[in-house]
Order: C-alpha cells, then structure tokens, then sequence
C-alpha cells in the first residue's frame, strides 16, 4: 500500500497496532571478527534487536542515550515519515543532537513494508555499531510468494578503531587527497564466523539482505542456487534472477531461494566486500570475505557434506563469474512510468577539496554541507514566510526548496573515479539514467519504467538521473551513504512544501526544543537562530558556513585534477 493512501485510511485500520521498543544506548564490548572492542550496543546488546513491525503499524521507539561521552540520534532508513518529519533522526536536518542521558521518542508508521534498517545519524557514528535490521511486513505480499521462512541478514564493513579517531584521519590537515581508512574485515550478519542456511529440498526463502556498512559495497552469492530478486529497498519488482547481486552501504535485496530438489551436496556461500570505494591499495591483513553454507540434511539429521570442488573455487580470490545484476535492468511490480514534465531542476557535481588549515572535505552542491544552528527542520517549521527563502537555511546546509507535487529531477555527476552511494530520505526515487561521462541530456535516452529505490550508486565518471514527485511535505536530507562522506558535507537538504507543513500545523515538538536547549542551540528561527528575513550575505557569516574560500590545489586535493 502507497504510504499515502495507508495516512489517509489509518485511523479505520482495525488490524494497525502499536509496537512499542525502549532502546538505551550504550557503550557494549564486542568482537565480531575475533578483535574486542567498544562497541555502541542497545540495552547492552550487540548486535542490536531487529525493529519489526507490519505495514500500517504505529512504532513507537523510546531512546535514552546513556553513552555518557558522545551525542547520538537514531534514523528510519526507508520509512516515508509522511507526517512525521520530526521523527526522521539526521542531525542538524530534523533534530537537535542527543546529548548524554537525554532522551527522545520516535513515533512513526510503519510505510513502506520492505526489508529497512535503522542507524545513528549523528557525526558518523554508525559503523562503532550502532545500526541494526528493520523489517516491516506486508503479510499479503508475503503470502503472495510461498516462502517457508524469511531470512533477514546483513553485510557491513568493519573497523578495529572507533569512529571518532578515524574521522579526525579522514578530515584531518594531513589528509590532502580524502583517503578514507580502509576496513579491518568483512562480517556477514555482524560475524566473520561462517554461518549456515538451513535449506530443505524445494521449499522456498525469502533472504532479507542490507548492507549497513561504513564504505564499502558486499557482494552475496551462493553456489548452486538461484537469487530471485522480488524487491529493493522496500520496492517491489519483477521477479528477476541474479546469481549475485552487489549491495552497498544503505541498500537492501529481497531475494526469494529455492532449495535445490534432490541435494547430493551442500553448498558454500560468499559474502564480499568489494574494494573500488577504498581510495589506496587494501592491507594484505583485511578479511575481505566471509564463506558460509547452504547445508542440507540428511533423513539422519547430519548436514550432507560440502560440495569439495566449490569449496576450492570459493577461496582465496573469488570473483563472481556469470555476472553481477544491474540493478537498473529491474522493473518495479507497479509499472510506473518515468515522472515527466520535470517543474524543479537540481544540478549536483561531486567535489571532493582539499582546505588548506582546515582539511578534506566533499560536496555535492556549492560547497560542503555544514550543520547549522537550527535544524533546518526547525527552520521550515518556525519562520512562517520567509521559509520559501534559501537564506533562511544558509549557504552551509546546500538547500533546496521544492513546491508541493513539483516533478523533481536530479541530475548528478560525478567526476570523480570513485563510485557513491547516494540516498534520498523520505522517497523512493526514479532511478531514471544512469551512465558513464555526461548526460545527453534528451528524454528518450531514459528508462521509460525506471526501477525505484532509495539508495542508489552514482558510477565512478558517470552520471545519475533520478526524478521524483514531491508529495511527501517535510527536510529531506540527500547524501552519500558512506559515513565519512556525510560528516565530510556530501549532502544537501530539500525543503519540500514547508507552506503545506505549517498548514498541518506541524510545530516543533517540546522534546526536540529541549535536546536542543540542552545541546546550547536555538530550537526556533532561521539558520542563525534569529527572526526575520536574512540576507545572503548574512547568512553566509552567521550560519556555520565556513567554506567559502578556494580550496587548496593538488593531488586530488581541488577537484580540477580529475580526468574527464
Ligand atoms: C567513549 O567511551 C567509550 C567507552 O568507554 C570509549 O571506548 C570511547 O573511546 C570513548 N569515546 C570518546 C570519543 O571519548
Ligand atoms: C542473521 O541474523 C538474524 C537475526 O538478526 C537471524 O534471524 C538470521 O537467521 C541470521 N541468519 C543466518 C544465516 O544465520
Ligand atoms: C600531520 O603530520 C605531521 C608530520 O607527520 C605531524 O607532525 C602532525 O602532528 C600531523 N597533524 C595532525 C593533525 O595529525
Ligand atoms: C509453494 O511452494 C511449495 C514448495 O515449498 C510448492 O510445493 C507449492 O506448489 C507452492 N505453491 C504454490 C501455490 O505455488
Ligand atoms: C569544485 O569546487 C571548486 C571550488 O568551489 C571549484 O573551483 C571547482 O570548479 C569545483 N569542481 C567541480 C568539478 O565542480
Ligand atoms: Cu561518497
């Protein structure tokens, strides 16, 4: 069900309940990969719980920060927070920071269905562990495919050191080409300890699978058996076999296996992390891959042995042979055709720089992405009129306004040899044309049925075309999902109807005026915390916006030395 036709009927949904968690947030020792560390865990769990809820469900997510020496947030990823944009979690976009022993409620329904996650979206800080699975059910759809078991797994990238120490590396003074710290290993489902799929001959799964990394992209694979991809990012598509699919950081897969039907073997299965985001060489020492099993058994009990000839392939340097899917070539099961008579145009150019005396930063619009004083959220919600101006937000958020039911396309390019992640909030977008070089720039070179997620790859010198309805007033925050690109400034913000978000009456609510007191921020006002109208020039100097100086030549230090 669209989520916008779910609000409208919610309140007659005799089947939505209330699911309710309490999460204190807290530091936890782990060892995922054999090393122990400090990890950030909930009610000191690590690995956190799966939030799960069915479609139409209210879920209600009470958070306590109890880490006592860092702020923190929580973000939906793929929820459409129609409503309840106070409620999405990016930090300087709709909240003001947790600071230690706050507390804050999250209250949303669950919409879309899909295979989601949910994660810190505060100065980077997911990959100490703070992320976890998220699956909302569609019982109907559910049925639809005859599966015997749902099985929701993760890949993600790891690190030995804590968030803070490696993003003073990647921002820092010496840093003069953005080199991101490559990971320590690889985990599946947050281990490197081989894992098993129980399989029964001919019966049916459904593999849930998101990636939660830091970086970089995991490839999933299993020897002998089919992957049929029914839906990503909580999109549903034509069934679509793959025999491995490449996720990256924020995507998900739903992926439908059959048990094979008169077994003679089990089979091994590979989850990979894949290198081309990494800016140098990988050390020898990290564990790019993790190889579980697909284990039958016998009418005894006993697994069926491993099929001797896989295990050689799989190890050490698999690479996946018969293909990886194109995730373009999918069709989403509602047909929708692209969104034309496009009414706001958004141009985006990656542009990593190199500040001299201040370090490396990254950006998709004009510079980098500086939080303000006032959650731009806050903003919209707070300065009546003068919300309709860019000033009211500031240079430093890299704002973007869009008018109710406004056809919007993003044109990006990325000039860079490295690929992107790049997600929008609060939509699932067209992914309309994708491509290497520049955009032709002409209708007919794109998809007419474009599939549909939330998170998508910008190709290394290549270009995206994602279109877009704006029917989901609220501030959105658009961005690269590898975390050291967020807090780097690979972001924008789309203000989208903030005339229609005030006629909800939508205000900003008690709780988040008092993280926000209690982080020493204005909760109400323009960027600067002030009423009234702020010129340009104002808001350049009175709201965080420290960038605009010329970035410092060099080696990949200003974007100029990219080939193209
Ligand atoms: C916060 O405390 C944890 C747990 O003691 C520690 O491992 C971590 O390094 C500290 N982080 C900072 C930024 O001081
Ligand atoms: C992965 O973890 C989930 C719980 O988060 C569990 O339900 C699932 O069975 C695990 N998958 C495997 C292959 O162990
Ligand atoms: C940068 O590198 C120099 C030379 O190695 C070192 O002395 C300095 O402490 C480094 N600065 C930072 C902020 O890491
Ligand atoms: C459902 O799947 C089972 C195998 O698990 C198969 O035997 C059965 O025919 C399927 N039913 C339908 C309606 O497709
Ligand atoms: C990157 O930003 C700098 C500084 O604003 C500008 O001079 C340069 O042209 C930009 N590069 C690209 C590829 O847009
Ligand atoms: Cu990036």
């Amino acid at each position: 069900m669209h989520c916008i036709l779910l609000l409208a009927a919610f309140i007659n949904l005799a089947w939505a309940k209330t699911v309710t968690y309490d999460f204190e947030i807290g530091w936890v020792t782990a060892a995922p990969d054999g090393f122990s560390r400090p990890v950030i865990g909930i009610n000191g769990q690590w690995p956190i719980p799966i939030i799960e809820a069915n479609v139409g469900d209210t879920i209600v997510v009470k958070t306590r920060n109890s880490l006592r020496n860092e702020t923190t947030s929580l973000h939906f990823h793929g929820m459409a927070q129609m409503g309840t944009v106070v409620n999405d979690g990016p930090v300087g976009v709709t909240q003001c920071p947790m600071e230690p022993g706050a507390s804050y409620t999250y209250t949303f329904k669950a919409c879309p269905a899909g295979t989601h996650w949910y994660h810190s979206h505060d100065k980077g800080q997911y990959p100490d562990g703070l992320r976890g699975k998220m699956i909302i059910h569609d019982p109907e759809w559910e049925n639809s495919l005859n599966v015997t078991q749902q099985i929701p797994v993760s890949m993600s990238d790891w690190y030995h050191d804590q968030m803070p120490y490696l993003l003073d590396l990647y921002m820092g003074v010496n840093n003069t080409n953005g080199d991101i710290p490559p990971p320590n290993s690889f985990l599946f489902n947050d281990t490197t300890s081989p894992l098993a799929f129980n399989f029964h001959p001919g019966k049916r799964y459904l593999l849930r699978i998101v990636n939660m990394a830091a970086l970089t992209c995991g490839q999933f694979h299993i020897e002998g058996h089919v992957l049929s991809i029914v839906a990503v990012d909580g999109v549903h598509v034509q069934a679509k076999d793959a025999d491995t699919i490449l996720v990256c950081a924020g995507q998900r897969y739903d992926a439908i296996v059959t048990g094979k039907s008169n077994p003679s073997t089990s089979e091994q299965f590979i989850a990979k992390m894949t290198t081309d985001m990494l800016t140098r060489p990988v050390p020898a020492d990290t564990k790019l891959t993790v190889i579980g099993s697909a284990t039958y058994l016998r009418i005894n009990g006993l697994p069926i042995t491993l099929n001797p000839s896989i295990t050689r392939l799989l190890r050490p340097n698999w690479v996946p042979t018969a293909g990886v899917l194109d995730d373009t070539t999918l069709v989403p099961l509602d047909n929708q055709p692209l969104l034309r008579g496009v009414t706001k145009q958004i141009t985006f150019r990656t542009n990593q720089s190199y500040y001299e005396g201040i370090g490396t930063r990254i950006s998709v619009g004009a510079q980098p992405w500086v939080a303000p004083k006032v959650p731009s959220l806050y903003s919209a919600l707070s300065t009546g009129r003068n919300a309709f101006f860019l000033s009211t937000y500031g240079p430093g958020v890299v704002p973007e306004i869009l008018k109710n039911n406004d056809i919007v396309q993003i044109y990006m390019e990325n000039p860079q040899p490295w690929p992107h992640p790049m997600h929008l909030h609060g939509h699932a977008f067209q992914v309309a044309g994708r491509g290497t070089g520049v955009w032709t720039g002409t209708e007919a070179s794109l998809n007419p049925v474009p599939m549909k997620r939330d998170t998508v790859v910008i190709p290394p010198m290549g270009y995206l075309v994602l279109r877009f309805k704006a029917d989901n007033p609220g501030v959105w925050f658009f961005h690269c999902h590898i975390d050291f690109h967020v807090v780097g400034g690979m972001n924008a913000v789309f203000i989208e109807a903030p005339d229609v978000l005030q006629r909800q009456s939508l205000t900003v609510p008690p709780s988040g005026i008092r993280l926000c007191k209690s982080a020493g921020q204005p909760p109400l006002g323009n960027c600067a915390g002030k009423t009234g109208l702020l010129s340009a020039a104002e808001a350049e100097e009175q709201c965080n916006t420290i960038f605009n100086m010329e970035p410092t030549p060099g080696k990949y230090g200003a974007n100029d030395v990219y080939p193209r």
